[in-house]
């Protein structure tokens, strides 16, 4: 069985990070370890948090790990919630070198124009380290226009021709691989786009767009596409794949409004990702 080591926060309530990556990423077959960067009693969407930094804890962790032996295929990160945490994985993944096998980083830290609740824009050049060490980076629309400098554009008013320019200004920080998500295809869907510059291959995928903010949404993409990465398929049916299963389990979320900030209803969906859809 392939191994993910995924380094992002625990949150004991809100099904986001590890609580939504764990059961995603153990759906489709793959061995993960996870190392909580950061304990917080819920997501920070909620009205407040506490939140306890374990920065100092990953070095001493991913040591014992590499002493038995436990080596990764891929490592994934999500959220940060501190320069610390990322400054341990980067000397982690520094140390670990090709041993590291693919690093994912979803550089999980804004959304609709604004960062995170309690990151400020401060966080964003220590981002963009850990994003130049990545083969593959998965950041919405509003990430990808804080790692570029640029103003925002809501996905509503950005055009097709700019989001694939991105893709490519993107791949120019460092990662090989580059998928944005929440991209609108201008005739009321809405999807992700990708670009692997070892093929030179452009894709994208998209659905009908339900209204809302759907937080938990990209922890569960960038697991569906880490999970389907390290089972052989290619990035576009990945993507494909994350794009199709984030809009099932926002059906299901839709089912019940008040639910979505707990994170996505995935939990009916899990099933789903056992079937075997071909490629
Ligand atoms: O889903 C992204 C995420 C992850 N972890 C924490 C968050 C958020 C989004 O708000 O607050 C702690």
């Amino acid at each position: 069985m392939k191994r993910i080591i995924t380094f992002q926060d625990l949150s004991c309530a809100g099904k986001c990070s590890i609580t939504a990556a764990l059961p995603v990423l153990s759906c489709l077959e793959t061995e993960t370890v996870v190392i909580p960067t950061a304990l917080l009693s819920n997501h920070t969407a909620f009205e407040s948090f506490v939140s306890y930094d374990l920065s100092d804890r990953i070095i001493p962790v991913t040591k014992e790990l590499e002493k038995n032996g436990i080596r990764p295929d891929a490592v994934y990160t999500g959220y940060m919630g501190s320069k610390e945490q990322i400054d341990a994985i980067m000397s982690f993944v520094e140390n670990m070198g090709d041993d590291t096998g693919c690093l994912i980083v979803d550089p999980a830290m804004a959304d609709d124009g604004e960062m995170y609740s309690g990151l400020g824009r401060d966080f964003i050049p220590h981002m963009k380290r850990l994003v130049a060490k990545a083969d593959l980076a998965i950041p919405n629309v509003t990430e990808a226009f804080l790692l570029l400098d640029r103003d925002y554009i809501p996905p509503e008013e950005l055009d097709k021709a700019e989001a694939m320019e991105m893709l490519d200004a993107l791949s120019a920080l460092g990662p090989a691989q580059v998928i944005i998500t929440g991209i609108h295809s201008g005739s009321g869907d809405i999807g992700a786009i990708c670009y692997d510059s070892k093929s030179g291959r452009y894709g994208e995928c998209f659905k009908k767009k339900h209204d809302g903010t759907y937080l938990g949404g990209g922890d569960i993409f960038a697991s569906v596409v880490s999970g389907r990465l390290l089972a052989g398929w290619d990035l576009k049916d990945a993507m494909s794949d994350a794009v199709c299963f984030v809009t099932r389990c926002i059906e299901e979320t839709d089912r019940d409004p008040e639910s979505r900030w707990y994170g996505l209803s995935f939990e009916k969906c899990l099933a789903e990702l056992k079937t075997d859809k071909g490629r």
